[in-house]
C-alpha cells in the first residue's frame, strides 16, 4: 500500500476558490485524470481531475470550503491492485473498512467536457458540472425542469437522481402518462424548515394507488341531501341497551345500509359495474355492501355480504366483526372482494359533508355525516329534526344527475320512516 496525498492544481492565480461539490468518496476506486472536485471562482467552474490513479482513502476538504493551489483534496492509495483495473477488479477492491466501491473513471465525462480551469459551465440559468450535464444528456433530460439544490443554485447528480425517482413512481402511479397531467414538482422541503420523512404504510400506499386511479377514471359527480332520523334514532335509543348487553352495538350505519339496499333495488343501475370496454353495464342481482373502515395502517373496505338477507341485529354484529378484524390487520383478500355499492361513515367523528370517491368498480359510494338537530319546518311550526347528512358521490358515465337526485331522495325517505324498509 503507498498513500499520496492529491492536490489543488495551479488555479492560474486564484486563491481561496470555492469547493462546490466533492465528485467521489472513500472508497472509490479512480483513474488519473478523473473528476473529484468541482471548483467555482468569480469567473468559471471547473473540475479538478485526479493526478493518479487508485483508491481513495481519505477526503480532506468538503463542499463549502475554500482551496488553494496545493491544498489535499484526498488521500489515495495508488499500489491497490484495483485501481489498475478499475472495471475488472470492483469486487477484489473492496477495502478493508467494506466501503462501497465505485468507479469514477475519466469515462465519466463526455470526451467533449472540457476538465481545465478555463471551462465555463453555466449556461443559461442552469448551473451544473460537466459530468453532471453528461448524465442529463444520457438520460435525455432538460436540465432547466430539475429543481438544484447545490450551493448557488447548482443542479447535483442527486438531483438528477431525484428527478429520475419522482418520475419513474409517477410512471407506476399512473400520473403523466397519456392523460396529459403535470408531473408534481419535487421540493426539497428542508430549505424552508425542519422536516422529518415517513414512509407511508403498505395499506396507505395501495389505496392511494386505488383512490388516485378512480379519481381520474370516474367523472364524479356528488349529491348531497338530508335525512330526517328523528324516529329512527328513538327506535334505536329504544333497542340500543339490551342489544349493548349482548355486545352488539347498534349505530344508524346498520339502517343506513338496509336503506340503500332498498334504493339498489328500485334503481338497478346503481348496483352494477361497468365491463372494462366501458360499453357494457353489468347488472347484479346480489347486495354486497362494502364498509370504508379507518384504521390505524389507513382505510380498508370490507365487504358485508347479502345485506338484503340480514336483520339489522346480524348486520350490527357482522359490522363490529369486521371492523375489528380490519383494525387487528386480520381481513383477507375475499373479506374485501365482490362489494357492489359501498358507504363511507364519518358520522362517528363529525364533519357536515364530503365528497366520497367511487370505489371502482362499483358507480356509487354514500358518504354520511353526523346527525344534528336542526330546526325544521313543519306545517307552520319550527320543529327541532335529528338530521343526517348524506353525501351520494357517482359515476357520470352510469348514472345520470335526474337519478342521482331520486336515489338519495330515496334514501332519505327510507330513513325518515324505517317502516318502510319493511316493504
Ligand atoms: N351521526 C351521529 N352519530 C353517529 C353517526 C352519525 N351519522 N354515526 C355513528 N354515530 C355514533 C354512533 O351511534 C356511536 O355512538 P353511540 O355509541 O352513542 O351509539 C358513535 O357515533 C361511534 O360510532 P362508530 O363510528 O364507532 O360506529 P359506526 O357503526 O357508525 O361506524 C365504522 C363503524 C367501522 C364505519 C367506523 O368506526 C369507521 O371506521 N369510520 C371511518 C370510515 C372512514 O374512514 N371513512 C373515510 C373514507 S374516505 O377516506
Amino acid at each position: 500500500m503507498s498513500i499520496k496525498e492529491i492536490k489543488v492544481p495551479d488555479l492560474g492565480g486564484s486563491n481561496d476558490v470555492d469547493v462546490i461539490e466533492v465528485l467521489v468518496k472513500p472508497g472509490y476506486v479512480i483513474e488519473k485524470e478523473s473528476p473529484i472536485i468541482t471548483l467555482e471562482s468569480d469567473k468559471a467552474t471547473m473540475e479538478v481531475p485526479s493526478s493518479d490513479s487508485g483508491v481513495v482513502k481519505e477526503i480532506k476538504i468538503k463542499a463549502g470550503d475554500k482551496v488553494t493551489a496545493g491544498s489535499v483534496i484526498l488521500t489515495l492509495d495508488v499500489k491497490t491492485e484495483a485501481a489498475k483495473k478499475p472495471e475488472a477488479k470492483k469486487e477484489t477492491a473492496q477495502p478493508e473498512k467494506s466501503q462501497d466501491v465505485k468507479s469514477a473513471s475519466k469515462n465519466s465525462v463526455d470526451e467533449d467536457d472540457e476538465l481545465t480551469e478555463s471551462a465555463p459551465v453555466q449556461t443559461g440559468d442552469v448551473h451544473a458540472g460537466p459530468a453532471v450535464r453528461r448524465i442529463a444528456r444520457e438520460f435525455g433530460i432538460d436540465l432547466s425542469h430539475i429543481s438544484a439544490t447545490g450551493p448557488k443554485n447548482r443542479v447535483l447528480k442527486e438531483d438528477i437522481q431525484n428527478f429520475v425517482k419522482t418520475k419513474l413512481s409517477q410512471v407506476s402511479s399512473g400520473v403523466g402518462t397519456g392523460l396529459g397531467m403535470p408531473s408534481q414538482p419535487h421540493v426539497d422541503f428542508s430549505k424552508f424548515g425542519p422536516v422529518e420523512t415517513q414512509s407511508l404504510s403498505r395499506i396507505k400506499k395501495l389505496s392511494a394507488k386505488n383512490l388516485h386511479r378512480n379519481w381520474l377514471l370516474v367523472p364524479h359527480v356528488t349529491q348531497f341531501a338530508d335525512a330526517d332520523i328523528t324516529a329512527l334514532e328513538e327506535f334505536r335509543v329504544t333497542q340500543k341497551d339490551t342489544l349493548d348487553k349482548q355486545g352488539v352495538k347498534l349505530t344508524p350505519l346498520v339502517f343506513i345500509m338496509k336503506a340503500c339496499v332498498a334504493a339498489l333495488k328500485t334503481f338497478p343501475q346503481f348496483n352494477a359495474s361497468l365491463d372494462s370496454s366501458g360499453e357494457t353495464l353489468i347488472l347484479k342481482k346480489y347486495f354486497h355492501i362494502g364498509v370504508a373502515v379507518d384504521t390505524p395502517d389507513g382505510l380498508v373496505v370490507p365487504v358485508i355480504k347479502d345485506v338484503d338477507k340480514k336483520g339489522l341485529k346480524e348486520l350490527a354484529k357482522e359490522l363490529g366483526m369486521v371492523s375489528e378484524k380490519a383494525r387487528r390487520k386480520q381481513l383477507t383478500t375475499q373479506d374485501m372482494q365482490g362489494g357492489c355499492f359501498s358507504i363511507s361513515s364519518l358520522g362517528g367523528i363529525g364533519g357536515t359533508a364530503f365528497t366520497p370517491i367511487v370505489n371502482v368498480p362499483e358507480v356509487a359510494i354514500l358518504g354520511v355525516s353526523r346527525a344534528q338537530y336542526k330546526p325544521i319546518y313543519v306545517e307552520g311550526n319550527f320543529e327541532p329534526r335529528l338530521m343526517l347528512p348524506l353525501s351520494l358521490s357517482y359515476d357520470h358515465r352510469v348514472i345520470d344527475g335526474a337519478d342521482g337526485a331520486r336515489f338519495i331522495m330515496k334514501l332519505t325517505t327510507l330513513l325518515s320512516d324505517i317502516r318502510h324498509l319493511l316493504l
